[in-house]
């Protein structure tokens, strides 16, 4: 069906009714709850970035909703970052994979430096609710980076946006940082990819990682301030070739030694690079998806 086109939605016949209104259950003024939301399965993650954690002004929450039997979403708990301070603004970007969910954080402390960012994750764990599993931060990364302005992932690789970043002399170029996780479950920052507008294009770089969109062999970044022909903030997208994080073992092809990691971590439940797919378990899908990427 084509963009922009409507069907029938069974007796309703293409009506939409409102079943529910969620707010957040500790809601104020300014905390701009829906300014991102994921949606996974049963499971509904709403960001709150100006939500005030005890007296740390907009240090910013993400609300989880569990969708009930009877089809409506009831809260379930909050995510809080375990280190937050004020004006984080954590649930900025909120991605959701497998039973995994990535909460941004662009004004997160790293390092002692505020606004460098991070990306949170948390795990849903065995009585159904998340669990803190890990904070990805960027490895050369200065104060106002702003890194978690986007998220998406692809295959174990994970891309977050740090739109602010400064690169070279070009003040607030942004920059996209991916990540992976090794067979010990470190995250790591794998690579840090530019705005690169050739010479004649009449572009000038600027909040590139505002957007991100990652697929199995490329990544496609939105710089939304881009100066094009003159035009201030006419804005560009630039498109990459991108790497593999089903390699394992990390040593550049696709074999027999990640299959044999693999295998060795069937059903684990440890959050490592060989759950592939962040479903929490090792196994056949994972296997799957390795496999089919065998011998690149
Ligand atoms: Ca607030
Ligand atoms: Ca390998
Ligand atoms: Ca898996």
């Amino acid at each position: 069906m084509p963009f922009g086109a409507t069907r029938p939605l069974g007796s309703t016949a293409g009506v939409w009714q409102q079943t529910q209104q969620l707010v957040d259950p500790n809601g104020a003024a300014f905390d701009v709850f829906g300014f991102d939301m994921a949606l996974r399965g049963d499971t509904l993650f709403v960001g709150a970035l100006w939500d005030d954690v005890g007296t740390q002004v907009n240090q910013g929450s993400v609300v989880v909703f569990r969708r009930q039997a009877d089809g409506t979403f009831s809260f379930l708990q909050r995510l809080i970052a375990p280190d937050g301070t004020a004006h984080n603004e954590f649930g900025t970007r909120v991605h959701a994979v497998g039973n995994t969910v990535f909460c941004g954080s662009p004004n997160a402390v790293v390092d002692g430096e505020f606004g460098r960012g991070a990306v949170y994750a948390y795990h849903r764990t065995a009585d159904g609710t998340f669990a803190f599993a890990g904070k990805l931060s960027s490895i050369d990364g200065h104060p106002g980076d702003g890194m978690g302005s986007s998220i998406d992932d692809e295959a174990g690789l994970i891309a977050v946006g740090a739109f602010s970043t400064n690169v070279g002399r070009s003040l607030g170029a942004g920059a996209v940082h991916l990540f992976r996780r090794n067979l010990a479950g470190e995250w790591l920052d794998v690579a840090t990819v530019v705005g690169d507008a050739a010479v004649g294009s009449g572009v000038s770089i600027s909040g590139f990682g505002s957007s991100v969109c990652l697929a199995a062999d490329g990544l496609v970044v939105g710089a939304y301030t881009s100066e094009v022909h003159g035009w201030p903030s006419a804005g560009c997208a630039q498109a990459f070739s991108v790497g593999s994080a089903i390699d394992l073992t990390m040593d550049g092809i696709i074999d027999g030694q990640d299959l044999a990691a693999l295998i060795g971590l069937m059903g684990s439940t440890e959050p490592t690079a060989a759950d592939i797919d962040f479903s929490g378990i090792v196994d056949g899908a994972d296997l799957t998806m390795l496999l089919g990427a065998w011998g690149s």
